[in-house]
C-alpha cells in the first residue's frame, strides 16, 4: 500500500463544493444592496442578481501561515447573494431557494424605523412564500395518490399545517422523514435564518429584535473601497469595532452549525468549514473525496496548543500532536494533517 504525502497541492477538485450561500433578504430600501457592498467591497448592481464570494475572516489563518511560512493564504468563503425585488419577484425567491441559509435585514435607521413589525411582515412573507409552492404540491400529489396519500403528501400536510399556524417549518416539529421530504421543495423557512440589524450611526440592536446581529452598512459600505487600515480608523470613530462581514459570517455559521479546521504547512495555510459533529474523515473529504476515500489517520493539534508549541516542528517534537482515527469528531480550531492511501 502506498501512503501519499498527505500535503495536498494545487487547486481542490473540490474548490467551491461546501461553500455556503447566504441569501439576503428584506423589505425594500432596508439595505440589502447597502449591505451586500459593505460586506463584499463588490459594487452592487439594481436590477440584476448581486453574487459575491468573499474570504471568511480568521485571523487564525494570517498566524499559521506567518508560523509556517506558508506561500499560500486560502480563507473559507461563502457566497452571498442579493436578489432585486426580493420577495415580489419570482426569479429572486427562486434564487433564495437555492441558499443554504437567509439573512434577514431590516431597517432599524431614518424616521419612521419599524423593525419588529418589519422582521414579522418579512416573516410572513416568507411563510406565504412557502405555503404556496407547499399547497400546489399538495394538491399535485394528492391527485397523483387518487385517495392513498403517499409519503409526500403526509409530508406536505406538515407542512401545511404548521404554516398555517404561522410556524416556519424550522420550527414545525417535523419528522426527519417529512423535513427530507420538503428538501426537495426547497422552502425558505426551513432554512437557517439570521437577523441583520441595519443601524443608524451610534446606535445599537434594539432590544425588540433579540439576538440580530448589527451592523452600519451604510458607514460600511463607504469604507469598502479604502484599504483596511484606514478603514478601520475610520469605522472605530465611529464607534464599529466588529467590521460587519465578521459578525454576520459569525452568526451564519452559528445558525448553519459550522465550525471552521486548518490545514498548514510550508506551501499552503487554509480554512475549511465542516458541519459540527463531522468526523475525520468527513472533514478530509471536504478538502478532497480521495483523502476520505483513503483516509487512514489525520494528525490533529488544536490551533492553541501549536500556537503555545511554537511550529509544528515543534509541536510534533513535544508530542503535542495527536494521532486520531476514523471515529475522530473534529473539533473547531483543530489543524488537521491527513494521512491517506489510495
Ligand atoms: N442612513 C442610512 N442609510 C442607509 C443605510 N443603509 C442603506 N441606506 C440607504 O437606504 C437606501 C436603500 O438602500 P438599499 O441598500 O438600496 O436597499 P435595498 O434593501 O437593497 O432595497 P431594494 O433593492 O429596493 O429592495 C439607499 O439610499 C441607502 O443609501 C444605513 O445604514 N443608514
Ligand atoms: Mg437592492
Amino acid at each position: 500500500m502506498q501512503v501519499i504525502s498527505a500535503r495536498i497541492a494545487g487547486p481542490s477538485p473540490r474548490e467551491g463544493a461546501g461553500m455556503k450561500d447566504i441569501g439576503l433578504v428584506g423589505v425594500p430600501f432596508s439595505g440589502k444592496s447597502t449591505l451586500f457592498t459593505a460586506v463584499t467591497h463588490a459594487g452592487s448592481h439594481a436590477g440584476q442578481a448581486n453574487l459575491a464570494v468573499v474570504p471568511v475572516p480568521d485571523p487564525r489563518v494570517d498566524v499559521l501561515t506567518r508560523m509556517e511560512r506558508s506561500a499560500k493564504t486560502v480563507f473559507a468563503q461563502v457566497r452571498f447573494v442579493d436578489v432585486p425585488g426580493g420577495l415580489s419577484s419570482a426569479q429572486g425567491v427562486a434564487r433564495l431557494r437555492e441558499a443554504d441559509a437567509l439573512a434577514v435585514v431590516v431597517r432599524c435607521f431614518g424616521t419612521g424605523a419599524s423593525p419588529a413589525s418589519e422582521l414579522a411582515g418579512v416573516r410572513a412573507d416568507l411563510m406565504l412564500a412557502d405555503l404556496a409552492v407547499i399547497e400546489t404540491a399538495l394538491q399535485k400529489a394528492e391527485k397523483k395518490a387518487r385517495g392513498k396519500p403517499g409519503p409526500d403528501a403526509a409530508a406536505l400536510h406538515a407542512a401545511k399545517d404548521a404554516l398555517d399556524e404561522e410556524t416556519p417549518l424550522r420550527s414545525a416539529k417535523l419528522s426527519p422523514e417529512d423535513a427530507a421530504v420538503l428538501r426537495g421543495f426547497a422552502p425558505l423557512t426551513l432554512k437557517p435564518e439570521i437577523v441583520i440589524a441595519n443601524l443608524e450611526e451610534g446606535s445599537s440592536v434594539p432590544g425588540e429584535l433579540g439576538e440580530a446581529v448589527g451592523v452600519y452598512a451604510a458607514i460600511e459600505a463607504e469604507v469598502a473601497e479604502m484599504e483596511t487600515e484606514e478603514a478601520r480608523a475610520l469605522l472605530e470613530e465611529f464607534g464599529v469595532t466588529e467590521p460587519g462581514l465578521e459578525a454576520v459570517i459569525a452568526a451564519c455559521y452559528r445558525a448553519l452549525d459550522l465550525i471552521t479546521f486548518l490545514t498548514t504547512g510550508e506551501d499552503e495555510t487554509r480554512a475549511w468549514e465542516v458541519p459540527h459533529g463531522a468526523t475525520a474523515p468527513e472533514a478530509a473529504g471536504v478538502i478532497h473525496t480521495d483523502l476520505q476515500r483513503g483516509f487512514i489517520r489525520a494528525e490533529v493539534i488544536g490551533y492553541d496548543e501549536l500556537v503555545a508549541a511554537g511550529s509544528m516542528d515543534q509541536a510534533k517534537a513535544a508530542g503535542k500532536v495527536r494521532v486520531e482515527g476514523k471515529d475522530y469528531l473534529v473539533q473547531e480550531g483543530d489543524i488537521l494533517h491527513v494521512r491517506f492511501a489510495v
